[in-house]
């Protein structure tokens, strides 16, 4: 019993933990490009160009191209396992970022 009350317990301090982290699309470019992440945590990108739109596209999870983000659009994903997740931007491919996702960031 004791060791399924402590597995609930860092349930909870896990999902209390878990945060947002913000990555903002402007000039062409993810802001910050290379981001790192505890598992758990999700990722909002947000359009703050004036005109431009773009996407953020995980090829490794989604074979079709996602929806545009237009300008105010924001898009979420939450990362729950570990590892480093590349991604582009659809209709510009030299845009680029990478998620890196590890177990904690509190060290
Ligand atoms: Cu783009």
């Amino acid at each position: 019993m004791k060791l399924i009350t402590l597995i609930i317990l860092w349930l909870n301090i896990h999902s209390v933990f878990a945060q947002e982290v913000i990555v903002e699309i402007y000039k062409k470019k993810f802001i910050p490009a290379q981001i790192t992440i505890a598992k758990g945590d999700t990722v909002i990108w947000k359009n703050i160009e004036k005109r431009q739109y773009h996407n953020v596209w995980f090829k490794q999870f989604f074979t079709e191209e996602p929806d545009y983000l237009f300008p105010g659009d924001s898009y979420r994903y939450t990362f729950d396992q570990l590892g480093e997740f590349p991604y582009e931007c659809g209709p510009h491919p030299k845009m680029q970022g990478i998620v890196k996702v590890v177990n904690s960031k509190v060290k």
